[in-house]
């Protein structure tokens, strides 16, 4: 492992990646590209890659400019070449993969949602907390934390600007899975997936929700519908939606998983909060959406215009008052200094470039990079009280936060 002592400019981080789909794609870019426009303590190396499918890992490798594939993310581990595993395989993987890294001395960026259980996340946390004490640090990617508009609005809350908060309301609509005929993939599949719709894109806005705020949620009530309940098989299992066959003899599978998620909630200290996840919502592409109302002021954010804050100033003169749409590319806004010139926007893959950037400052300094895993195992609590809430009519549910797991 890279010791966190005196780390210079020329310190490698040599990076060991399982997966190359939609999400080793955009953290692949990340590590090519963190250092080139930021001053890292440390270089990322881009040094294997590891895919069961030899030929599809070279392939992928070669292209995203990895230097090794291994077909076996144990061998990945134990190569004495690699400082950093990040896991960019679907959730049933996370908790063996993560938890070997973390024994073997290596840092870990996982994706989200950490795990598909509680008790995996816990093992997870568990694992992190010991691997902490030796510098070895631990991850979980909600990447959307590093949107620079939702780092604004995160400023915004800390700085008293929303005085009092009392409603935040979340969704995160897509429209991926509107064809009947898209395919079983493996975010389809409980087993793999955890969940749907809410483990997949739900968790981010839980997540977001409360790092936006500094709230946790306490306790839910929510509903979860699966619409299509099977879909023709052969689908890519590493894509997203696409198209299947159609015709009555197409060999269909079960959807396992919730095709849309709702949950009414409420936060520590008083503040009631509305969430919707879907993959339904023809139309909607990427509509990670935030508002938060408080006493003071009002935010408001959509990913489908990720550039923009809408903020809404309660001291304005009343004549003049108004949601100010302000462009988040200001050198004075989080992370944009480091890009282009004023108004020439920033995209979807920086926040993987900003997220690696956050990481390798942390290990470079010995401060443990947030969301911990322990703040990925909240996330994960209130997945599960959103699950229970569902299976018993919308019958209330207390999150189990516990008091050791810090915000
Ligand atoms: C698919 O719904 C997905 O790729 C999520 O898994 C990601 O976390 C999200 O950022 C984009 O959509």
């Amino acid at each position: 492992m890279v010791h966190a002592s005196s780390p210079n400019q020329t310190t490698p981080l040599r990076v060991g990646m399982v997966g190359y789909a939609f999400m080793g794609a955009a953290h692949s870019h990340a590590w090519r590209n963190a250092h080139r426009f930021f001053d890292l303590p440390m270089t990322p190396q881009l040094t294997a890659l590891a895919g069961r499918n030899e030929q599809a890992a070279r392939e992928a490798a070669d292209r995203m400019g990895w230097a090794s594939v291994e077909t076996d993310w144990r061998r990945l581990i134990e190569r004495d070449d690699i400082d950093l595993i990040d896991i960019c395989t679907p959730g049933d993987t996370h908790r063996d993969i993560a938890i070997a890294a973390l024994e073997a001395g290596k840092h870990v960026l996982c994706e989200k949602p950490l795990a598909n259980s509680v008790a995996e996340a816990r093992e997870m946390t568990d694992a992190a907390e010991r691997a902490a004490l030796a510098g070895v640090y631990a991850m979980c990617g909600y990447s959307y934390r590093r949107t620079p508009a939702l780092a604004l609005a995160r400023r915004f809350v800390e700085e008293g600007r929303l005085g009092r908060i009392r409603h935040i309301r979340a969704q995160y609509l897509q429209d991926w899975l509107s064809d009947e005929n898209a395919p079983l993939t493996w975010r389809l599949d409980k087993a793999k997936a955890g969940s749907g719709s809410l483990g997949d894109i739900g968790a981010h806005s839980i997540d977001m929700a409360q790092w936006v705020s500094g709230l946790r949620i306490e306790g839910v009530s929510a509903v979860l519908e699966t619409f299509v309940v099977e879909r023709p098989l052969g689908g890519e299992m590493v894509g997203l939606g696409g198209h299947g066959q159609t015709g009555d003899d197409v060999a269909k599978g079960p959807v396992t998983v919730d095709d849309a998620a709702m949950f009414t909630a409420r936060f520590e200290g008083g503040p009631v909060g509305i969430f919707e996840a879907t993959r339904f919502a023809l139309g909607r592409k990427n509509a990670v959406r935030l508002e938060i109302n408080g006493s003071e002021g009002s935010v408001a954010f959509d990913f489908e215009e990720s550039n923009i804050l809408q903020y809404f100033d309660g001291s304005d003169r009343a004549d003049a008052r108004g949601f100010r749409r302000i462009i988040v590319t200001e050198p004075e806004h989080p992370y944009v200094g480091n890009w282009w010139p004023a108004g020439h926007g920033l995209g979807y893959e920086h926040n993987f470039t900003h997220q690696v950037v956050d990481l390798v400052r942390d290990i470079a300094g010995g401060e443990q990079p947030r969301p911990s895993f322990a703040d990925a195992l909240q996330v994960q609590r209130v997945l599960d009280a959103v699950e229970t809430s569902a299976a018993n009519r919308s019958s209330w549910q207390q999150v189990d936060n516990d008091v050791e797991e810090s915000k």
